[in-house]
């Protein structure tokens, strides 16, 4: 009995230590970047892999759009109104052209370094 009491207190220990790795996994830096001016600012971007970045469109009235087409990583945020804001978890190394569907002109590169 008293030996079943140490392995609980010791498996307490273990889950608050987990918790605490989870909590810092979560505080990872988010990253930044604005659609303003039709462009993206900035304009690139290296990050580690599993960055979070998020993208806002700060254009006051031009819709906008996020998405990524290449083969090894896809995204697509869909339309993006004045004010809202969507994030991308990078989780493949490599470098990305980051796209606006409504405006062909506006692009972000992204390099993510696989660490
Ligand atoms: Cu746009």
């Amino acid at each position: 009995m008293r030996r079943l009491t140490l392995v609980c207190v010791a498996f307490g220990f273990f889950g608050a230590a987990c918790g605490g790795l989870a909590l810092a996994a979560v505080g990872t830096p988010s990253l930044h970047v604005s659609q303003k001016g039709r462009a993206f600012q900035p304009n690139a971007l290296i990050v580690p892999r599993g960055a979070n970045v998020e993208i806002v469109n700060d254009d006051g009235d031009l819709l906008h759009h996020v998405y990524i087409d290449s083969p090894d990583f896809t995204f697509d945020s869909g339309d993006l109104k004045p004010g809202s804001r969507t994030q991308v978890v990078f989780d493949v190394g490599g470098t990305f052209a980051v796209l606006c569907g409504i405006h062909p002109k506006m692009k972000l590169t992204v390099r993510v370094d696989a660490r």
